[in-house]
């Protein structure tokens, strides 16, 4: 049976290939998933007729285009800007864009097919997407930053809508970047509507939406490690990178009684072995999110280690949390982690472990959250963003912060029920992604062939 499976994998993946040449990152993407729902759709044959998955390896609609804008210097500059609405079935396409020099169409199809399953999982109404564009937005000044954005919007525009897309943050993409696309939309549309989520509380953001993935993540390694009776505190917790969701992962874990040891940037990690604290963090957010500096600047301040070049993977901890970007855990990273003792890890960012890394994980039966369930609380709480934006009633910090930890409770437990297997291991991997499935396959099935 399992050959028979293996074959019919490497069958599925040969045509997904030949499809889309060059995609490694989708191509990896779609094959973590085919592998986990082959058996699955084995035995619910309606979904093989159904040709379900075969479906949703296709986007419904890409869209590529042209920003030109002008620098601070007066020269015209040409970035290529992208939205994939890969999946509406249950809702509007929902996803960040990315700003950052390696976007390309195959990592923006491989982040849209994930969010697929991740928006599924929330279990609020949203279909998956995902944007961007191979902009850099690492030395520019917030001028050019803003025309890139209106030129951006400008094109971006046609496609999205309340009811129909709603973008949103990923890497690049901050508060600063959603301010101007939002000003551009309004402009051009003459509407204020709840087109995009990530926005300032002053004008139909929602609390708790900036922290949301990195508690998340943190709220998702809680439920994994109530499994085996235990909790955060006390545990040694390493982190890679520095951004958004590194932050607020930081923010919570030491809340619960943790030690963040690690924080890194693109340019090495800084390692502090009497771990962050409040006032150390403070630091961290001054430096990255107003003066835009390089990590390297916490270790000159607090007179701790600067590793150039490498990544936190070889400190000794309990738990990791990679929330930086796609594949910044190989094989021999992962192998590393389990010797020094790491028994957890709760993926922030979107598939931060090699396919090597996660098998690594898996055969040693650790407590391993992938990232469409462990970082679902940022577009969850964008979800609650827009549940808020249509009633035009802001809640709480304390509502949100309820709701988030409640949904990752629910995915935690949808996770444990279709993940769970005969000797008790329960593979996160599996659950999250047949639970992801099935709403969505359901949804296809009823709406017809489209
Ligand atoms: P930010 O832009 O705020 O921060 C990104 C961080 O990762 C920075 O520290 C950056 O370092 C580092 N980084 C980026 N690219 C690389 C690279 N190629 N190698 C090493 N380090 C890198 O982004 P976010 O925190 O928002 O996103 C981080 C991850 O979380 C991404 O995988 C994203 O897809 C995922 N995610 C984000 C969500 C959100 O709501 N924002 C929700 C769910 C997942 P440097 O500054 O040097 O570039
Ligand atoms: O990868 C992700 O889930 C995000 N970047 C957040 C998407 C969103 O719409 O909030």
């Amino acid at each position: 049976m399992a050959d028979i499976l293996n074959v019919k994998v490497s069958e599925f993946m040969a045509k997904v290939i030949a499809k889309n040449p060059g995609e490694s990152e989708f191509h990896q993407a779609v094959k973590e998933v085919v592998e986990s729902l082959m058996p699955f759709i084995e035995e619910n044959p309606k979904y093989h007729y159904a040709k379900v998955l075969e479906r949703m390896v296709e986007p419904e609609r890409v869209m590529m285009f042209r920003v030109p804008w002008v620098d601070d210097n007066g020269e015209i500059q040409i970035n290529r800007g992208y939205r994939i609405q890969m999946n509406s079935a249950i809702g509007p396409y929902k996803g960040g864009l990315r700003f950052h020099p390696t976007v390309n169409l195959g990592i923006l199809k491989f982040l849209a097919f994930e969010q697929v399953f991740k928006n599924s999982l929330t279990t609020l109404p949203m279909g998956g997407g995902k944007g961007g564009s191979d902009f850099d937005p690492k030395g520019k000044s917030d001028n050019e930053v803003m025309r890139f954005c209106q030129s951006f919007m400008t094109e971006l525009q046609r496609f999205i809508g309340s009811n129909t897309d709603v973008p949103a943050g990923d890497i690049g993409v901050g508060g600063r970047e959603i301010g101007y696309l939002y000003g551009q939309y309004k402009r051009i549309r003459n509407e204020f509507t709840g087109v995009l989520t990530g926005k300032a509380i002053e004008w139909g953001g929602s609390l708790i939406r900036p922290e949301a993935t990195g508690y998340g993540a943190v709220y998702f390694a809680d439920q994994m490690l109530k499994t085996r009776g235990q909790d955060l505190k006390g545990k040694i917790a390493v982190v890679s990178g520095s951004g958004n969701v590194s932050q607020y992962a930081v923010e919570k874990l030491i809340q619960l009684g943790a030690k963040v040891v690690t924080m890194s940037d693109s340019l090495g990690f800084v390692y502090d072995p009497d771990g962050f604290n409040e006032e150390k963090l403070a630091f961290v957010l001054e430096l990255k999110n107003i003066r835009r500096g390089r990590i390297k600047e916490y270790a000159d301040k607090y007179n701790v280690k600067y590793f150039e070049g490498e990544t936190p993977w070889g400190i000794k901890c309990d738990a990791a949390f990679p929330c930086a970007t796609q594949n910044e855990i190989n094989e021999d990273d992962a192998k590393k982690l389990l010797k020094n003792g790491c028994y957890l890890v709760s993926e922030g960012a979107n598939m931060p472990s090699t396919p090597e890394a996660v098998e690594v994980y898996i055969e040693a039966k650790i407590l391993y959250g992938p990232g469409k369930a462990a970082n679902a609380g940022g577009v969850a709480t964008s979800g609650l963003e827009m549940t808020q934006n249509s009633m035009r009633l802001p809640w709480s910090r304390e509502e949100v912060d309820a709701r988030l930890h409640q949904i990752m409770i629910d995915i935690h437990e949808t996770c444990v029920k279709y993940g769970t297997e005969k000797d008790g291991f329960i593979n996160y991997v599996k659950g999250a992604n047949i639970g992801g499935f099935i709403k969505i396959a359901d949804a296809m099935i009823s709406q017809g062939v489209v």
